[in-house]
């Protein structure tokens, strides 16, 4: 990472989330240690915490205090972790190795996996009953994970048959699989950030366009790491040249939209150069 301070910044707010995760989800007791072995197989070690880290470093902007904003942070991880673990079972993307190391279904078995999955999920709405403003946090969340979001993504990017589709039907189908199946996550993460900060309708706006910009050039990024050339991604129909353009004119649409925060939003603005730069 070339920027030192968004290195400080990072660490600082991944502790925070790490702290927390660990108290609410593996502080829970009474249930069957399996459980508890393979949750902890999900969450831990930790991922790069990008969404929770979005949500908190929106709730910068307002001065807002952490505790305010930390459940609905966390419950945004769950949902990702769950939909990580189940994506990778055998009914899905079939694959063995996350984060380096075995998938949850091939350490702990699928039953496991499937149950550590629905376990994340749910405890991501039990979770957001203890921050600001849960009624609405719990829409945008919802929203943004369901058949209008994630999972209807995920449908699309894996039940769709696009072989015959048109060069136009294409474009379409990819722009609709990376809106929801990955930027529609990281847009509520914003989102979230700032409902849980009671921000005004403008501000709120504008974070909505910011989180949806750097969502797709997230997406757009990850594509071009992994280059599978089996599947519809930005650069199997655009090229690798043309979509890496595409996702900084997205990077830097999405800063415009930090303008009117003025400082205030520095941090946010480093996040969205490091969705560009990150190795990984
Ligand atoms: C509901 C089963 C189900 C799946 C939802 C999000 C998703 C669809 C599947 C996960 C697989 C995938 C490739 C999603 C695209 C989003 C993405 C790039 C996920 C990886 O996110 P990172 O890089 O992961 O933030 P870390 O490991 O850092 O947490």
């Amino acid at each position: 990472m070339k920027n030192n301070n968004l290195k400080a910044i990072l660490k600082k707010k991944r502790s925070l989330i790490e702290k927390a995760l660990k108290k609410h989800i593996l502080k829970k007791r009474g249930y069957p240690p399996v459980m508890r072995d393979a949750i902890k197989h999900a969450l831990f070690p930790a991922g790069k915490r990008i969404r929770p880290v979005l949500t908190l470093l929106t709730a910068d902007i307002f001065g807002k205090k952490m505790k305010d904003v930390l459940p609905a942070a966390c419950a945004i991880e769950l949902m990702h972790n769950y939909s990580l673990v189940h994506d990778d079972m055998p009914s899905m993307d079939n694959d063995t190795y996350r984060r380096g190391r075995l998938s949850v279904h091939s350490r702990f078995g699928e039953g496991a996996a499937l149950l550590a999955g629905d376990a994340l999920l749910t405890e991501a709405f039990f979770l957001i009953t203890f921050g600001k403003r849960p009624a609405e946090v719990a829409r945008v969340i919802s929203k943004a994970c369901g058949i209008n979001g994630m999972v209807g993504g995920q449908a699309a990017d894996t039940l769709v048959n696009y072989r015959g589709y048109s060069s136009k039907k294409k474009k379409e189908l990819l722009k609709y699989i990376h809106l929801n199946k990955t930027a529609a996550l990281i847009e509520a993460s914003v989102v979230c950030g700032a409902i849980a900060s009671d921000a005004d309708k403008k501000s709120l706006n504008s974070l909505r366009r910011y989180g949806r910009n750097i969502g797709l050039a997230f997406q757009i990024v990850d594509d071009i790491f992994d280059m599978d050339k089996n599947k519809l991604t930005y650069p199997v129909i655009y090229g690798k040249e043309y979509s890496l353009k595409y996702a900084t004119k997205l990077v830097e649409d999405a800063k415009e939209e930090l303008k009117i925060f003025g400082n205030n939003a520095k941090n946010l603005s480093l996040l969205a150069d490091y969705i560009i730069e990150r190795k990984n």
